[in-house]
Order: C-alpha cells, then sequence, then structure tokens
C-alpha cells in the first residue's frame, strides 16, 4: 500500500467524522454544553445532588484512568513485540507465569474492592435521614400514573388529616414541594414495581408492592422538574411521567389547601382505594374488556 493510498483512506475516515463533530458542536446550547461538562447529568436541585455527581465524576475519571493504562498496554504490546519483517515464527509465548496471573487477578478484585468502598460511602450519606423533616409525601406509583399524598398533619392540626393528588393516563400529576424544606417521601406500589425518579434531584427510589420505603431530601432550587417512572412496569409505563413543582413555603401552603377545597381530602395509597382516584375507573373498564 503506497503513501498516498493510506493518506487517501485516512481522510475518507476522519472528514465525515469532523463534519458530524462540528454540526454537534454547533447545535449545542449553552445549557447542552454545562449538561456535556457534568457528563449528561441534568442540572441540579436537591441537596443530594452533589455527592451523587462528584460520584458519578469521580467514576469516570476512575474508568477512564484503567482504560487509558488498559489501551496504552495493549497499544505498546501489540507495537514493541509484533512480528517483523522476516521473523520465521510468532514472538515467544508467555504461559503459567505465576507473578503475571496473580497480578491480574488481584488488581481487578482491588479496583472493584475500592469502587464497592466510595459507593457504600456515598450511599450511606445520600440515604441519611434526618428523622425530623418539615413536609412528608407518601408517593404511590400504580398502574400508570403517581398519586401523591400530603401528609402535612401538624399543620392542618389533625393527624389523620391530609390531602392527595391523583394522576391519570390522561392527566398527568404534578408533586409541591417547599424549597430549601426537607421532604420526607415513602414510595409504595399497589400492583406492581415502579420507580419514583426526579433526574434533577439525581434521585431514584423503586416502588415495591408490599415493601414501602422512605427517603429524605431537600429540594434546593426553584423551578419545574420532569419525574418519570424509572421501572419497566407494563403496558403504559411510558405514560407514567409527572412534574415536580419547587416552589416558595406559601405556594405550596396554597396548593395543599387548593387541593383540600376541591375534597380531595385524606389519602389515596392505590389498590381499593383506586376507585377515589380521579379517572382509574378508565383503567378498570380497559381491564374488564380484555
Ligand atoms: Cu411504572
Amino acid at each position: 500500500m503506497g503513501l498516498k493510498e493510506s493518506g487517501s483512506r485516512g481522510a475518507r475516515i476522519m472528514a465525515p467524522a469532523l463534519v458530524l463533530g462540528v454540526f454537534a458542536l454547533a447545535g449545542c446550547s449553552a445549557e447542552t454544553t454545562a449538561q456535556w461538562g457534568r457528563l449528561g447529568l441534568p442540572e441540579a436541585a436537591s441537596d443530594r445532588a452533589r455527592l451523587m455527581g462528584d460520584f458519578w465524576i469521580n467514576m469516570w475519571i476512575a474508568a477512564l484512568a484503567i482504560g487509558a493504562l488498559v489501551w496504552a498496554l495493549i497499544g505498546w504490546t501489540v507495537i514493541a513485540y509484533r512480528r517483523r519483517a522476516g521473523d520465521p515464527e510468532a514472538p515467544r509465548q508467555t504461559r503459567m507465569n505465576l507473578p503475571m496471573e496473580v497480578l491480574y487477578t488481584t488488581v481487578p478484585f482491588l479496583i472493584i474492592g475500592v469502587v464497592f468502598y466510595w459507593t457504600i460511602r456515598v450511599q450511606n450519606e445520600v440515604m441519611y435521614n434526618s428523622g425530623k423533616s418539615d413536609v412528608m409525601i407518601d408517593v404511590v406509583g400504580q398502574k400508570w400514573s403517581w398519586t401523591f399524598n400530603y401528609k402535612d398533619n401538624q399543620r392542618l392540626g389533625d393527624p389523620t388529616a391530609g390531602v392527595y393528588d391523583a394522576g391519570t393516563m390522561e392527566q398527568t400529576p404534578t408533586l409541591y414541594l417547599p424549597v430549601n424544606k426537607s421532604v420526607r417521601f415513602t414510595v409504595s406500589s399497589p400492583d406492581v414495581i415502579h420507580s419514583f425518579w426526579v433526574p434533577a434531584f439525581y434521585f431514584k427510589r423503586d416502588a415495591i408492592p408490599g415493601q414501602p420505603t422512605s427517603f429524605e431530601l431537600t429540594p434546593t432550587k426553584e423551578g419545574t422538574y420532569a419525574g418519570k417512572c424509572a421501572e419497566l412496569c407494563g403496558t403504559y409505563h411510558s405514560l407514567m411521567l409527572f412534574k415536580v413543582k419547587v416552589v416558595s413555603e406559601a405556594e405550596y401552603e396554597q396548593h395543599l389547601k387548593s387541593l383540600a377545597d376541591a375534597g380531595f381530602t385524606g389519602s389515596a395509597m392505590g389498590n381499593s382505594d383506586q376507585r377515589d382516584i380521579k379517572g382509574t375507573e378508565i383503567e378498570q373498564e380497559k381491564e374488564g374488556q380484555g
């Protein structure tokens, strides 16, 4: 193969890649560029996000460092030990080299050990529960939407009182949260496993039937965020969307009051309560037909 030929082949490969790269960069807004800087994570909106975000970036650095070392070793071996012109045979093959085998068995275990240690440390910090949250919300993931029970008992002066907002496939619900107040979520499901996920909070929790679980976090930035079900739960999984509105405390109170005024008092936990949930008869009709 002549020089000229190999050069033109290189250009054939490089040119489209360059053009694609330029187009990709030109299409980037400042927001997208910032998101690239966070390696894909959205802008953070909760107090647990810094830990998760740092962990995400550090894991990428560790993976790339290991990758670079492995790629360098592969490249070096391929070049230094290649069969040269005139070599009658392949280079000497090495087998059963005990130090080498011990090395490539123990090193991966060490790497996994370090990653495991940091995973547990970060997990413990992210899951930290103060035990005295400002707001309590029972999240119910049900086929095929979300119900948010605001269990703001002290505020309403009645231990059994609360208000709820139940979404349907046709009308996705909106979860209101007061900014800079710690929120204790209890996540449950009456039917199959769903997963409560607000990407901007860097937090996701499965809704497991018969096994309610809790976590705490503090929304730190007012705004409207997307939420979704992160568990492929069935036919209408893709419709299990919701919005999260992080608002001032006054606006939050106002929202609870409007739910109470509309008659959504008490709680709705899916399952037998589903009859109380706006619009679920649509789903029951469908199941009846099927
Ligand atoms: Cu789901």
